[in-house]
């Protein structure tokens, strides 16, 4: 299966590279290929697609006095359990850091610690002229896409001057600007005032973070690309008012790309209210503290995001996995919200997630490919090397199991004991427990190797490598 199609083939792979994708029962020299190869994987009756791509992942990120749960060691691997065969995280300057350092920093992380190919986009924490010089130099490095924060004052956060600055770097360099689109400083007060009123259940993190305020960055940061010429991707876009400024945006003819991630597909501000554990009572919503938050379903976003998958004014579905322990990191925020570490955990999930959207028919398995693994590629400018199965590409399959079936979660026993750990990722719960997805992950490659086969993991640690990135495809 491709982003343009499907056909039944045969993938003939040699070493870490893809050969040929022949029609089944081809000859090769005469001689039948299947006789004339080591070793044969029988994918009859299941789909044969590219590794998935999650261009947006956040191991060991610092955050909120504590610090993402996954590390690139067991984050990586995890990702390759649920078919993802490359990720793209984020290399974090904070305020006062050279760039340089904060990159050497993330390579001296995932260095030899990874289960699968990685990239990094470089977060930009600090406007200066040094950081703008040393911005303007990434490509060589092959880093080729940063991302700033309108949210998040004191932390993150770039005002609107330091954002400008930025995107003119952008321009001139063709690197991908990616913003995460929230009004940081009116947030901040709304959270304020909802604590003061005694309002703190993680519920009310959601309340804060308002629709209006997504819709406004997102408008800010498109006039601000539009006035520099900057392309401009908006990361884990969650409001149906958000979507409509990029489509707008890309009506308008300019380089607006965003993604979404399967959370604000799936879940909801009202599941959120409504969850409750005998450990955590309300607190257990903790779970899916994120931002963007999770959206009212009552208001329609779910619908918009899904809609916007088929339209193409969404282009590509990441996690934005940044992983946080119920125990010790959530609960932070036990009396505040505010101190709930932001995040969740979906990089296993994603490709399961995005295929039960073409169970239930909101996408074609075609988009599927495109959304999860093609589009990335290109976006991010891997294209060729990754996100399609072609001669010369690196033989990152996935054997996908249309009649299989995944439990997402944790269960446990009539006892209340866990019986065993059903995902890989280092959570000590499960955000996406109880989703039951109709397929399966059968065998993973990467470059060649299989590393993962019948839910045996036969992969090792860094066997993943640093993916030097081109520039965006998408530009015009
Ligand atoms: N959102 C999250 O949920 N976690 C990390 C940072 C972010 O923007
Ligand atoms: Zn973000
Ligand atoms: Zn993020």
């Amino acid at each position: 299966v491709s982003s343009t199609g499907r056909a039944p083939a045969d993938v003939l792979i040699d070493g870490e590279v893809i050969k040929a994708v022949l029609s089944p029962g081809s000859t090769l020299f005469g001689t039948d290929v299947a006789a004339s190869v080591d070793t044969v994987i029988d994918a009859t009756g299941k789909y044969v697609i590219p590794g998935g791509i999650d261009a947006h992942t956040h191991m060991e990120l610092p955050f909120g006095g504590t610090a993402a749960i996954d590390t690139f060691e067991t984050g990586t691997r995890a990702a390759a359990w649920g078919g993802t065969t490359a990720i793209i995280d984020f290399a974090v300057q904070t305020f006062g850091e050279r760039i340089e350092d904060s990159l050497a920093a993330w390579h001296g992380k995932a260095s030899g610690n990874c289960a699968i190919d990685y990239g990094f986009h470089q977060i930009v924490g600090d406007v200066t002229p040094d950081s703008l010089k040393a911005m303007a130099k990434l490509p060589d490095e092959g880093i080729t896409s940063f991302k700033m924060f309108m949210a998040y004052p004191g932390v993150f956060y770039s005002d609107d001057a330091q954002i400008l600055k930025a995107m003119q770097v952008s321009r001139d360099t063709g690197l991908m600007t990616m913003m995460h689109a929230e009004n940081g400083p009116v947030i901040d007060v709304l959270a304020e005032q909802l604590v003061e009123q005694g309002k703190t259940d993680p519920y009310y993190h959601g309340v804060a973070r308002a629709w209006e305020m997504e819709e406004e960055a997102t408008h800010r940061a498109i006039m601000l690309a539009k006035l520099t010429g900057a392309p401009l991707y908006i990361v884990h876009v969650s409001a149906k008012q958000a979507v409509e400024q990029i489509a707008g945006a890309r009506d308008r003819g300019q380089n607006v790309f965003a993604e979404t991630c399967p959370q604000y597909l799936y879940l909801s501000l009202e599941e959120q209210l409504g969850a409750q554990s005998e450990q955590y009572g309300h607190f257990e919503g903790a779970k899916w503290v994120c931002s963007t938050p999770l959206r009212s379903r009552e208001e329609g976003h779910q619908d918009a995001m899904w809609q916007s998958l088929r339209t193409n004014d969404v282009q590509m579905v990441s996690t934005d996995h940044c992983p946080f322990c119920m125990k010790d990191q959530k609960e932070l925020g036990l009396a505040d919200f505010r101190k709930i570490p932001n995040g969740m955990g979906t990089v296993e999930h994603r490709m399961d997630l995005m295929y039960q959207g073409v169970v239930t028919g909101e996408i074609t398995l075609e988009r599927w490919v495109e959304l999860t693994s093609t589009t990335p590629a290109r976006m991010f400018g891997i294209y060729g090397r990754k996100g399609v199965i072609q001669p010369g590409a690196d033989a990152d399959i996935v054997v996908y199991d249309p009649n299989g079936h995944t439990s997402i979660g944790m269960p446990v026993d009539e006892n209340g004991k866990p019986t065993g750990k059903k995902h890989h990722m280092n959570m000590d719960h499960a955000a996406w427990e109880g989703f039951e997805i109709d397929g399966h992950v059968d065998t993973v490659l990467s470059r060649g190797k299989v590393i993962v086969d019948n839910d045996q993991y036969l992969g090792s640690k860094g066997d993943g490598r640093f993916m030097k990135r081109g520039l965006t495809q998408y530009l015009t």
